[in-house]
């Protein structure tokens, strides 16, 4: 699948583009079963981590991560090497991709929470800021249930984070936006089977799963594999950032 000439003038314009249909129902029953059954072995392996960053106590509010998703079911393996997401990543990114971190991110019913303001490429420190994140919906994702949030039109320039958490107590997602005016934003409800994607630069957010039915996102980020080596690679595990596409 390529974005449409209409599509690439938002994503530049706005900073991310969202749009439905991108996978069947089936492929989505499909990736939804190897999902939950990866979050229960990772939850018996205790290495599920919870990266919710709301003020509540993280016993009571979650956003459970399959980190490097890749590296945890082939069914991660086969999406992100599937040519329709490619093809689309390339619109955007050129045709030397790179795989820089991947995600599922998991609000269950109730006691889903939140991930505070950021921009992904103030973690990735990808040279020019070349990267781009896939947010993909395994579920209806909406306002009730903690839909992802943008900001329309601010991903030109890179914001200050601060820390939220002492990292020896938490692991994982510990940076964010403070202070931002977010009274523009916009949330980014898409349909299962259907995906947001935004600039490394865009602000985003998502808030908590108020419903009785779970929010079940796949974010893949990805970079341009012709971009030096950034900081980020250091701490991931070995095979957790492979080429996708290369160039002739
Ligand atoms: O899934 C979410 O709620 C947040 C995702 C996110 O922050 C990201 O993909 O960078």
């Amino acid at each position: 699948m390529r974005l449409n000439a209409v599509q690439i003038e938002q994503f530049e314009r706005d900073g991310y583009v969202l749009a439905d249909g991108f996978l069947g129902a089936e492929e989505v029953a499909h990736l939804q079963d190897c999902y939950m059954a990866t979050v229960d072995r990772l939850s018996r392996e205790r290495s599920l981590q919870n990266v919710q960053s709301g003020d509540d106590d993280d016993e009571d509010f979650q956003v459970f991560q399959i980190r490097t998703a890749h590296l945890q079911h082939p069914v991660f393996r086969m999406l992100i090497n599937d040519s329709r997401l490619l093809d689309m990543v390339e619109g955007l990114l050129g045709p030397d991709l790179r795989l820089i971190h991947y995600q599922g991110l998991y609000k269950p019913a109730r006691t889903g929470g939140e991930v505070g303001w950021h921009q992904d490429n103030h973690y990735f420190n990808v040279a020019e800021n070349r990267t781009v994140s896939v947010w993909l919906a395994l579920d209806d994702a909406t306002v009730e249930n903690g839909c992802m949030w943008y900001l329309p039109g601010q991903h030109r320039e890179a914001l200050p984070h601060e820390q939220l958490w002492d990292t020896d107590e938490k692991k994982g997602f510990y940076f964010a936006i403070r202070d931002l005016d977010d009274s523009t934003a916009v949330p980014a409800e898409v349909k299962r089977g259907g995906f947001a994607i935004h600039h490394c630069l865009m602000p985003h957010r998502s808030l908590k799963n108020g419903t009785d039915r779970p929010r079940r996102g796949i974010a893949m980020h990805f970079m341009d594999a012709k971009m030096p080596d950034p900081s980020m690679l250091k701490i991931l595990p070995e095979g957790a950032t492979p080429i996708l596409r290369r160039s002739k």
